[in-house]
């Protein structure tokens, strides 16, 4: 868990008085860490206006003091070491112990102070994508403010003036910077509790990342071929699952900071896009969708009514976007004859596999990888291998979750008769219509 010194929630501190104009290094508040990779409980408010705090996957928000009327938090812009999934890390550059940051939660109309304290070996700056602060508190560095030095802190004061769904991220080495994963989400709730409330609120940012097999550090000059595509610097299986009670409403905000849109699909459920970071979306604009794609440097939300209950996968649908580090270069065999290919393949490399020949199905298969190095699809179900990598999680929605509870409830207890079953069938070529097959009786030829 985090540090709690120096913080009490989201309680005033008692005998602080109205600060205006420049902070003092004595009144800095003290940076909270993260040491954990699981979804960490909502941050209930204990003060202020009510609202129902997010839950971040594989993350968690940024606790933040009052101090005379401002809501106070502290960034330390850090290299962090993160677990992508069991068996693989990865060092990246991170805030407060961890990749991607803390996601910051704030209401509508709130005075926000952040401090930023750059620990990293070059300098840095914050830009509050979407939101709309004044320009010297934007964060280009060069263009807006001089950059952060290494050792240095500076202060953003600005107010929340609308609610909604934001990005934060360097604009400051950015290309360097946003490849070795440093950004975060920013959630402004609206100031009337009733303003289209939901039971449940999920908040992630897609980032990727080219790690070669064997390797710990992302390239940072690639541009289009990454290997490791992931929610919040997290792949399956090791996203969070949505744990969902059966007749929530649920809201799932998505951000993009990656190079590429991600077409992102829920199953067994159709959704309306809500929000984007540019604002709440009127009923009357909102179209039933059960895929919605997450522009580059954008952000969608969707609310949904929870009223299947099941197992549903929760994925990008680019199918390359479900796979761990793949070569990219393997050659498409389906077809050939296995046979041959092992006998020219041991001719070359008398350690080698024949793979693919019938498919690429790994679920069976089991091959050497290097140190550090996930399978390209992996993951077991009730039912067998899942085969699954990359921007890949399910959504479980289940009758008895109480409230708050955010825990994985295990795999869904399908009713009995409710599972897609085998007949008996004969396993030779089963009977067709028209071309190719038997004609059918009485049919004219
Ligand atoms: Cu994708």
């Amino acid at each position: 868990m985090f540090s709690r010194r120096g913080f009490l929630g989201t309680a005033a501190l008692a005998g602080a008085s109205a600060i205006n104009g420049r902070v003092q290094a004595a009144s800095i508040p003290e940076a909270p860490t993260m040491d954990k990779v699981v979804m960490q409980p909502p941050l209930h408010p204990t003060s202020g206006p009510d609202y129902r705090p997010v839950v971040t996957l594989n993350g968690w928000s940024l606790p933040f003091r009052m101090n005379g009327g401002w809501k106070e938090f502290h960034l330390v812009a850090e290299p962090v070491v993160r677990e992508f999934a069991e068996g693989m890390k990865v060092n990246l550059w991170g805030y407060n112990g961890q990749s991607p940051g803390p996601t910051i939660e704030a209401v509508e109309g709130d005075k926000v102070r952040i401090f930023v304290t750059n620990k990293l070996p070059e300098y840095t700056t914050v830009h509050w994508h979407g939101m709309i602060v004044p320009s010297g508190m934007d964060g280009v560095g060069g263009l807006t403010q001089p950059h952060i030095d290494p050792g240095k802190t500076f202060v953003y004061e600005f107010e929340m003036k609308k609610s909604g769904t934001f990005m934060y991220h360097p604009h400051s080495d950015e290309m360097v910077q946003m490849a070795m994963g440093m950004m975060g989400m920013v959630v402004v709730h609206p100031r009337d509790p009733n303003f289209r409330p939901v039971d449940r609120d999920f908040v992630f940012v897609m980032s990727t990342y080219r790690v070669d097999p064997g390797s710990y550090l992302p390239q940072v000059n690639e541009m289009t071929d990454f290997n490791m595509w992931t929610w919040n610097s997290r792949v399956f299986p090791g996203i969070d699952p949505l744990p969902v009670r059966l007749g929530d409403k649920v809201r799932v905000r998505i951000g993009n900071l990656s190079m590429t849109n991600h077409p992102i699909h829920l199953h067994g459920h159709s959704f309306a896009v809500t929000c984007t970071d540019g604002g709440w979306i009127p009923e009357s604009a909102q179209i039933p969708e059960t895929t919605t794609d997450v522009p580059v440097g954008a952000v969608r939300v969707f609310d949904v009514l929870a009223d299947n209950p099941g197992d549903w996968a929760f994925h990008c649908h680019k199918s390359h976007h479900t796979m761990n580090a793949m070569g990219h270069e393997v050659r498409t065999l389906i077809g050939v004859s296995r046979k041959d290919l092992a006998k020219a393949v041991s001719k070359l490399a008398p350690d080698g596999m024949a793979m693919g020949s019938t498919g690429m199905a790994m679920g069976n298969m089991e091959m050497p990888a290097p140190d550090n190095t996930l399978p390209m699809m992996t993951g077991t179900g009730q039912f067998g291998a899942i085969e699954m990598g990359g921007m890949f999680t399910v959504m479980k929605i289940r009758e008895d979750l109480s409230r708050d509870d955010y825990r994985d409830p295990g795999p869904y207890q399908f009713p009995q008769g409710t599972v897609a079953y085998e007949v008996a069938a004969p396993s030779a070529e089963p009977s067709r219509q028209g071309p190719g097959g038997a004609p059918m009786k009485n049919m004219k030829m």
